[in-house]
């Protein structure tokens, strides 16, 4: 028995030491870009796109890949490619009817991870395709920056491009994900001029994203369509008083990953947007009641709703149940690995999952403020966190809703 303990010991460190001695090597496969043919398409006109997929890696793939497009979610389009040496490159080419407005064109090289790479984070590429009947004049529109206004939202919305960008500029206010406002620029932005704009907006309180974005729609084509947004975190007065409880909605590291394939969103608007979202949601679930939601880690005692990647089919959430919230520092779980795994959540177009995640959510948070399940249904129905599509459209039962405005009431006086 002891001998081949020995040698067992033996064998690993043996192993392990020969892995220190060599650098990986292995094939790497990118997107290296994404090109449109025509590259300012009109509406109803056939494009075809043009994706370049190279292996930068040390090893050649020595085995077959599929290079994936997605306009908007929607597969458009699959090609296996096989045997790339290090260093190759090759171009593949998808038919895709352009449809009005903007889309997000996803393109990811090996996503059913057959090959074992360098590095297995770099395998996909966004593209933001707007498809107008405006000409293409060289304009680029960007957003430096925004400042918050008592009764608006400021921002300064400027042309990097080589032309112009004509008149009707439409510019958009979205907050936590959600477009609120539109106003129209009605002057011509030469290249290189900028413009002041004010977005009428009556301010809410808490934290909130706020995200002003030129020309949101896609109807001003440009030479880059990704860099018009500008977004950034608020805290609006007035602060949390004592009888609060404060919620932090976490996002696991490995959460985003899955987020980003199911919902096929660039970062930029999964954290910004989609994410938001889900916190707009659960603060309407939770009118009335005393709970503030922070996606940025709050100050003080709070407790936290983690957004997890673990898989935990057929549950989608878990949290302690803990009747008239004594412990203001509990944690709740909804397992976003959990939804990637369920084919009927996984396909939810993104608005509606926000609404699906954000439900299971409120459900659990529901739990870690004291109510158990309702029989009656509503938020607290027993199956919500196991098909949250049957509580999509459903706030708590007014029964629910006045325990928790009783124990956590909007007025502190007398405490
Ligand atoms: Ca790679
Ligand atoms: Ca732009
Ligand atoms: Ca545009
Ligand atoms: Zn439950």
């Amino acid at each position: 028995m002891i001998r081949l303990k020995t040698v067992l010991i033996l064998a690993i460190a043996l192993g392990s030491a020969g892995a220190w001695a060599r650098q990986p090597e292995a094939p790497d496969l990118i997107v290296q870009a994404v090109k449109l043919s025509p590259p300012y398409p009109k509406p109803a006109s056939k494009v075809q796109i043009v994706a370049t997929v190279q292996n930068v890696g040390t090893r050649p793939t020595n085995d077959t890949f599929v290079v994936e497009f997605k306009a908007n979610r929607v597969q458009i389009a699959v090609f296996f490619l096989s045997d790339l040496a290090p260093g190759q490159s090759a171009d593949v080419t998808a038919e895709w009817d352009g449809t009005a407005g903007e889309t997000i064109l996803r393109v990811a090289v090996d996503p059913f991870r057959r090959i074992s790479e360098l590095d297995e984070t770099n395998n996909i590429f966004h593209k933001i395709i707007n498809v107008t009947a405006r000409e293409f004049t060289g304009a680029d529109l960007v957003t430096n920056g925004l400042q918050a206004q008592p009764e608006s939202v400021r921002a300064l919305v400027k042309n990097i491009g080589t032309g112009p960008a004509l008149p009707p500029i439409p510019v958009g206010l979205y907050v936590d994900g959600e477009l609120v406002q539109t106003v129209i620029v009605e002057q011509e932005l030469s290249s290189g001029a900028e413009i002041v704009v004010s977005v009428p907006w009556g301010r809410e309180a808490g934290e909130k994203v706020l995200r002003v974005k030129a020309d949101p729609l896609g109807e001003i084509p440009e030479t880059d369509e990704s860099n018009n947004a500008w977004s950034d975190y608020f805290e609006f007065a007035p602060t949390p008083n004592a009888c609060a409880q404060i919620v932090s909605l976490e996002f696991a590291l490995g959460s985003l990953p899955l987020l980003e394939e199911m919902t096929s969103l660039p970062k930029d608007e999964l954290l910004f947007g989609f994410i938001p979202a889900i916190r707009r949601q659960m603060e309407r679930d939770y009118e009335g009641v005393n709970v503030r939601f922070y996606l940025r880690q709050p100050m003080g005692v709070f407790s936290r709703i983690l957004f997890s990647p673990e898989n935990r089919l057929p549950i989608l959430g878990l949290a302690p149940l803990d009747y008239g919230n004594f412990r203001k520092n509990d944690t709740g779980y909804v397992f976003i690995g959990s939804f990637h795994a369920n084919r009927g959540l996984r396909l939810a177009p993104p608005p509606l999952l926000a609404i699906l995640i954000a439900k299971v959510a409120s459900h659990e948070l529901g739990h870690m403020l004291g109510l158990e399940h309702n029989p009656n249904g509503g938020i607290m129905n027993a199956q919500a966190e196991i098909n949250p599509y049957l509580v999509q459209n459903e706030k708590f039962r007014p029964e629910d809703l006045e325990y928790l405005k009783r124990i956590l009431p909007m007025e502190c006086s007398g405490r």
